[in-house]
């Protein structure tokens, strides 16, 4: 046998490499896999760790059991798509939820203690009598450490308990890693009915003394369970309720009142798709808080003696950019109306919008023009992409097509392979299986789905030097992308991303907390073809991305890696480290790239100068090139070594 000459083996290997994508990707780009079962319905859902998602429902009758009762708490693995049970006390009926800045998670607020059906407990029996076993919800705080080890429980104690009731509660977590918790109510409803019901005062978790009425919502009655609340970069609030809008200064306790929201109610139970736009080195880390279908209805109009459910909902979308401008604009509409629409912040910058029904609203009953127990009907099996980027009139486009309606109570996350997963939809008091009821539309939905963005089946790049902690400021840090990272083509790393996520806390068609941050960056290239990112740290403000567990992914040219997982901040509750600016080395294109690229770049223009890279592995004479004919931002040096 002719052995072959070292060189030619490695050109046919290299050959090889470049037919044969370095991830075969069986999943079609661009669909949804159903994968496993939840357990317990995914009201709400949140990615805990790299491998797990937690999983909680209110307490009902779900197929899954733990100590002797129906569980309505479980922990899915993604790399298994199995769940386990976890012991949840107290019912946590449209709980609302966010991670501290230490990683603990919190699930806060419910309602009483229920039996079948989802009728209520007496008063005097609200501590494990019911047959599902469920505690008094109203006033409970949870906790949670994530783990990979299936070692971790849900803490539910009520001696660290609430002073208030709030069923629909929202929460945020601050610049210090603690969690403001906003409204809700006492006893549960459509809509906060009577001022006696409404709970409008706002605490944090760790306390921070008494809470305290927020006017807001006083006046926002009866549309505002589950405000829609956003951190904003100056370190106020934007918050939406009703058709009213207020920028809360919360650390003076002061509200000031902006424009109405314009054609239709956003928040729950019209319940609007909502998402902050990527914040980017480009928007000066600027959050635009967008807002998609709802609900046209007046504040006397909230009342279930008239067919909801027969009622189309909204097609406006609108945005805001509260920090910079106080007006609204409109965005491309929906092409058809929806309620219960949900958004997912994509690595690549564009929004995922899933879920959701065209007629109808958030919530359920035993009215006669309900269908079976729903509000809600014609379920959207369309998902889309919405691009914050495009030209305006083509900002939404089609992705894939779901076979599970996913009504009332479902939810969605990011996953940290760019994936994202779609679970839950129960619009019932209680679990409603086709069995049970046979004339029933719209049943309890174990079904988890996976959707694959368009960019599955392209190459992920895989690059090395994956952050572990990321800093409020501080000195950059570099990450390696080979050639075949880069598709190829060296010169991808001017198209290259490095972007964090905080996947948020699901339910009700939000992600409290969920938010979409890109680092500044500039780059070296080497003479392989391979070239390093300089990553410059979060900004030093954690009010543009608050401190805690996080996705970190390197994007090239809209395809993503897989993340890592990330603490931004200290890893602690209270003051973060702050640190000045991370200062980037200038970019820099090798001299052979350049003369690989030189001739293409017709018209090109080189000025001499020195280089002001730290980074820079050039011994010998530096000329600077600019391409600014190219569009290209920025100076970048030749280095001839
Ligand atoms: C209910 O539980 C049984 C036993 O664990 C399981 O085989 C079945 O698939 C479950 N059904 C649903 C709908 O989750
Ligand atoms: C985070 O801080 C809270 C408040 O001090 C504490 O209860 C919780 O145990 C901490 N979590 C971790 C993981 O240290
Ligand atoms: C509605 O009817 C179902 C079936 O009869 C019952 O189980 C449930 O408790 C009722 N729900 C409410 C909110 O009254
Ligand atoms: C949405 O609301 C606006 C303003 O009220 C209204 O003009 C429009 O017709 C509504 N669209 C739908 C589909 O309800
Ligand atoms: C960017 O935003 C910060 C506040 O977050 C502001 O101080 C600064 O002036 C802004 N820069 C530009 C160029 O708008
Ligand atoms: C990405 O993660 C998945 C599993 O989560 C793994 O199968 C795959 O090999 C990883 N791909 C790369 C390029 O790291
Ligand atoms: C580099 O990126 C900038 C900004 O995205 C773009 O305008 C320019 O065309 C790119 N240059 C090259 C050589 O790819
Ligand atoms: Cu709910």
């Amino acid at each position: 046998m002719p052995v072959l000459p070292s060189t030619l083996l490695h050109v046919l290997s290299l050959a090889t490499l470049a037919l044969v994508p370095a991830q075969i990707q069986a999943q079609a780009p661009n669909t949804f896999k159903y994968v496993g079962l939840s357990g317990v319905s995914a009201q709400q859902m949140f990615l805990g760790t790299s491998n797990k998602v937690y999983i909680v429902d209110k307490t009902e009758n779900n197929n899954a059991t733990v100590n002797g009762h129906p569980a309505w708490a479980t922990e899915y693995d993604i790399n298994t798509n199995t769940f386990r049970t976890m012991d949840v006390l107290s019912n946590s009926f449209c709980a609302g939820g966010t991670v501290l800045g230490n990683g603990t998670w919190l699930n806060v607020g419910g309602n009483q203690a229920i039996t079948y059906g989802g009728v209520s407990m007496p008063t005097a029996q609200q501590s494990g009598q019911s047959a599902y076993k469920d505690w008094d919800g109203g006033k409970a705080i949870r906790f949670l450490d994530p783990c990979d080890d299936e070692s971790c429980e849900w803490l539910d104690n009520p001696t660290m308990y609430m002073t208030s009731r709030r069923w629909y509660p929202t929460l945020e977590t601050l610049e210090d890693g603690s969690a403001m918790i906003m409204g809700g109510c006492e006893w549960g409803g459509y809509v906060n009915y009577a001022d006696s019901q409404n709970n409008p005062t706002v605490e944090y978790w760790p306390s921070k003394g008494q809470p305290f009425t927020l006017n807001f919502l006083l006046k926002t009655m009866p549309v505002n369970l589950f405000p829609l609340v956003w951190l904003l970069p100056s370190g106020n609030m934007l918050i939406q309720a009703e058709f009213q809008t207020e920028i809360f200064d919360y650390k003076n306790n002061l509200e000031y009142p902006i424009a109405d929201i314009p054609d239709c109610v956003r928040v729950y139970p019209a319940s609007a798709a909502t998402a902050v736009f990527p914040m980017t080195p480009e928007n000066n880390w600027t959050a635009t808080v967008i807002f998609c279908g709802g609900t046209f209805l007046q504040s006397d109009q909230w009342t279930t003696t008239w067919p909801i459910v027969q009622y189309p909902a909204n097609q406006s979308c609108v945005k805001i950019s509260p920090d910079v401008d106080l007006n609204w604009y409109h965005e491309d509409s929906l092409e058809t109306g929806r309620s219960m629409g949900q958004f997912i912040n994509l690595p690549d910058g564009r929004l995922f919008f899933v879920n959701g029904a065209h007629l109808g609203t958030a919530g359920y009953g035993n009215d006669s023009w309900v269908i079976g127990q729903s509000y809600a009907d014609q379920p959207q099996y369309q998902s889309w992409y919405f691009d914050p980027k495009a030209v305006a009139g083509s900002k939404w486009s089609k992705a894939a097509v779901s076979s599970i309606p996913r009504m009332y109570h479902s939810s969605a996350t990011l996953l940290p392979d760019g994936s994202v997963m779609v679970s839950g939809s129960n619009p019932n008091a209680d679990y409603v299986s086709k069995e049970s009821n046979p004339t029933y539309t719209y049943f309890t939905q174990y079904q988890v789905e996976i959707f694959y963005p368009d960019y599955w089946g392209k190459t992920k790049p895989n690059p090395t030097g994956m952050p572990k902690q990321i800093t409020y400021g501080g000195d950059y840090f570099d990450i390696t992308l080979s050639l075949s990272d880069l598709d190829g083509n060296t010169m991808n790393i001017n198209a290259t991303k490095a972007v964090i996520i905080r996947t948020g806390f699901s339910t009700h068609a939000m992600n409290m907390g969920q938010r979409h941050v890109e680092l500044e960056t500039s780059f070296t290239t080497q003479d392989d073809g391979s070239a390093i990112l300089h990553v410059a740290q979060m900004e030093p403000n954690p009010a543009i991305l608050v401190p805690g567990p996080a996705l970190f992914f390197i994007v090239v040219n809209g395809v993503p890696s897989n993340s890592s997982w990330v603490t931004v901040g200290d890893g602690t509750i209270g003051q973060q480290t702050i640190k000045p600016k991370s200062t980037l080395p200038r970019s820099q294109i090798s001299a052979q790239l350049m003369a690989q690229y030189g001739s293409s770049y017709t018209g090109k223009s080189y000025i001499a100068s020195t280089s002001s890279s730290t980074q820079s592995r050039s011994t010998g004479l530096a000329i600077g090139c600019i391409f600014g004919f190219l569009g290209l931002i920025g100076t970048f040096s030749l280095v001839s070594l």
